[in-house]
């Protein structure tokens, strides 16, 4: 299906002549599956608590069944949906460049699952809420007794249970962290996608390109604080644009 949006000539060219194409994606990438983003007003029974409530060490001690139920409603509803256009593009992109490094700050697996990782490893900046761990050691625990606790206890030590996500005030993992820095100030051409651009520090991550003269796309439907000093902006979903850049740059691929 011919797509009705067009690109300048300019940014074609920037993709056409990149070797090394780094995306950054947040949750906008996913809004289009169904999946709530941190700024969207959380929904129905989640909708009386703000994520940065919910998702820190502190409000994990304060009330650990709370946190535990609302990460357990967040992959059952990440297991209802399924990736859309958007993810499908990026799998197409990894398909396309001598080296593409996709970093996400999301943690619901929908790139891994649309079929991104197959060349070169997705990047997990605040980890993946498929994966559980014991609040104690850190350990990931793959299965434990259902006695009806909640949170479950470490089969180990009997420490509670918890996502493997990194929540605020949390480091991220030190690997990721580096690969992603090393390849915003090594690649060609670097896109932040569906991303308010404002948790740190992952929020750097563009700034690093930026002063490498590396060029930097934007894509949202919203202005972010990236908006004004980005090379690019594309103002509009990712489920769409981002197919549609597809088709723009290799129009023989079809429903990409
Ligand atoms: C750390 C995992 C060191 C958990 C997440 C003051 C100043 C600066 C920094 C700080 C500060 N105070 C504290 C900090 C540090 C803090 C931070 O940055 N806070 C912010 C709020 C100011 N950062 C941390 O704590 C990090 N750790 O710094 O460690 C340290 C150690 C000890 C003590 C101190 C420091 C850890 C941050 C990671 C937190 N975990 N997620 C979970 O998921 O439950 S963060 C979470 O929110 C996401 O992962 C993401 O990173 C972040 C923001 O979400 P986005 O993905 O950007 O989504 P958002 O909803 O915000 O926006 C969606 C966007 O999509 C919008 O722009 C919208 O327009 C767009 N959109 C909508 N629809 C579409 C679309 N785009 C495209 N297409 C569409 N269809």
């Amino acid at each position: 299906m011919e797509s009705s949006i067009r690109f300048s000539e300019q940014l074609l060219q920037q993709f056409r002549q990149a070797r090394h194409v780094v995306v950054l994606t947040g949750a906008g990438v996913s809004a289009e599956s169904g999946v709530p983003t941190f700024r969207d007003a959380q929904t129905g029974l989640w909708a009386r608590f703000r994520p940065e409530e919910l998702a820190s060490p502190e409000a994990f001690r304060r009330d650990p069944r709370l946190v535990w139920e609302w990460y357990a409603w967040r992959r059952d509803l990440v297991a209802s949906v399924s990736p859309n256009p958007g993810h499908l593009a990026l799998v197409e992109l990894e398909k396309r460049f001598p080296v593409f490094t996709l970093i996400t700050q999301n943690v619901d697996g929908l790139h891994q699952r649309a079929g991104s990782g197959a060349r070169f490893p997705v990047i997990e900046l605040h980890g993946n809420l498929q994966r559980t761990k014991c609040f104690e050691d850190g350990q990931i625990v793959e299965s434990w007794d259902e006695n009806g606790e909640l949170p479950p206890r470490c089969p180990r030590c009997s420490g509670l249970l918890r996502p493997d996500v990194v929540w605020f005030g949390e480091l991220l993992p030190s690997e990721a962290l580096d690969a992603a820095f090393a390849a915003a100030g090594a690649c060609d051409l670097f896109l932040s996608v569906g991303t308010s651009a404002l948790v740190e520090p992952a929020a750097s991550l563009p700034f690093r390109a930026l002063a490498a003269q590396i060029p930097v796309v934007e894509i949202n439907p919203n202005p972010t604080p990236l908006s004004s000093l980005a090379t690019y902006v594309l103002s509009g979903p990712a489920g769409e644009l981002l197919p549609a850049l597809v088709q723009a740059l290799w129009p023989a691929s079809g429903d990409a």
